[in-house]
């Protein structure tokens, strides 16, 4: 039986279960061409600023055993040079999901106000980047969260989702949950890497990387049992209404089918799409599809959110 992975992120009709995540090679027109004509189901930019942005000093990404830590500081060409790219990107044929990552309420309001008048598919708002020295997460700080919501989801039609930061604590699931269902989100994307750790090699004595002291953000393996909670959690709070993209330690086929089982409507893939380069989304469709062959399921539906009672 041929094994069917279409799907939708609100209403967007994709055709597969994976894309890029909003990270790793995705910040050029050539990176962007090189996910289109990948197995990636949809084009995600970076997250982009008013203004172009260099990032934070070198060495700022460095691989682990089971991933990575990074401190990127939003390297981007800034919002208009995206948005000047979305009529190409979009004539490859593919759904195209911008990322905005502003610093203020007001840099939000003009990024998504100019989206949402272009012909891009999606709008992820990134409430999360953990790399900006002396700029908190607004995912953090739910006062600021409600407040940001408000106001973008206000300015137009187009589908807007948030990109949160990974939740440890049952009490900041629903208090986040709740300020979504005030709002028309559409879609959550969980989760951001995990910011502000620190590794360290004890030979050097130095941290690993250079800016904000070595505090930055992981990635890969580690951050998968998160990323899988953080997706459980929101879709038993908000229900089928909202679709969920998850994201966090998806590098095999398995690693996906396990973000299915928690409920996520599609998935992104940033630490291994930055290992292996735009193939891996053919290598991790076919072993999705061979997982589930197994199994004896032909769609998704069989197996999204059944995560099954012990
Ligand atoms: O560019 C980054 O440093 C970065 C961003 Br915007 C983000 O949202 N998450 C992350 O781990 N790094």
């Amino acid at each position: 039986m041929p094994i069917d992975l279409s799907t939708q992120v609100a209403g967007v009709k994709l055709q597969s279960y994976l894309m890029n995540a909003s990270g790793p090679q995705c910040t050029t027109f050539d990176e962007l061409e090189r996910i289109a004509h990948s197995n990636s189901t949809a084009i995600v930019t970076k997250s982009c600023t008013l203004l172009p942005r260099e990032g934070n000093p070198e060495p700022r990404y460095q691989n682990l055993p089971l991933g990575a830590i990074q401190s990127m500081g939003l390297p981007n060409l800034g919002y208009q040079a995206y948005l000047e790219m979305i009529p190409a990107l979009k004539a490859m044929n593919k759904p195209v999901v911008v990322s905005i990552s502003g610093f203020s309420i007001n840099d939000n309001i003009k990024m998504v106000s100019a989206f949402q008048k272009s012909a891009v598919d999606l709008i992820e708002v990134n409430f999360s980047c953990p790399n900006i020295p002396g700029k908190a997460q607004v995912a953090y700080d739910f006062e600021q969260t409600d407040q940001a919501l408000a106001a973008i989801t206000a300015l137009g039609d187009k589908p807007i989702g948030i990109k949160l930061a990974p939740y440890f604590d049952m009490s900041h699931f629903t208090a986040v949950a709740n300020i979504i269902k005030k709002y028309p989100v559409k879609f959550i994307t969980c989760i951001n890497s995990i910011g502000n750790t620190l590794v360290i090699d004890p030979y050097t004595e130095q941290p690993i990387i250079k800016p904000k002291g070595g505090f930055g953000g992981l990635c890969g393996d580690y951050v998968k049992p998160i990323g899988l909670a953080n997706v459980r959690a929101f879709r038993e709070l908000l229900g089928d209404e909202i679709s969920i993209i998850g994201v966090g330690g998806i590098k095999s086929g398995i690693d996906a089918f396990e973000y299915l089982l928690a409920g996520a409507d599609a998935v992104q893939i940033a630490t291994c799409l930055e290992k292996e380069g735009p193939k891996c989304f053919a290598r991790i469709e076919h072993e999705l599809k061979a997982f589930m062959a197994a199994k004896g399921y032909t769609q998704l539906s069989d197996a999204k959110g059944k995560l099954k009672p012990m």
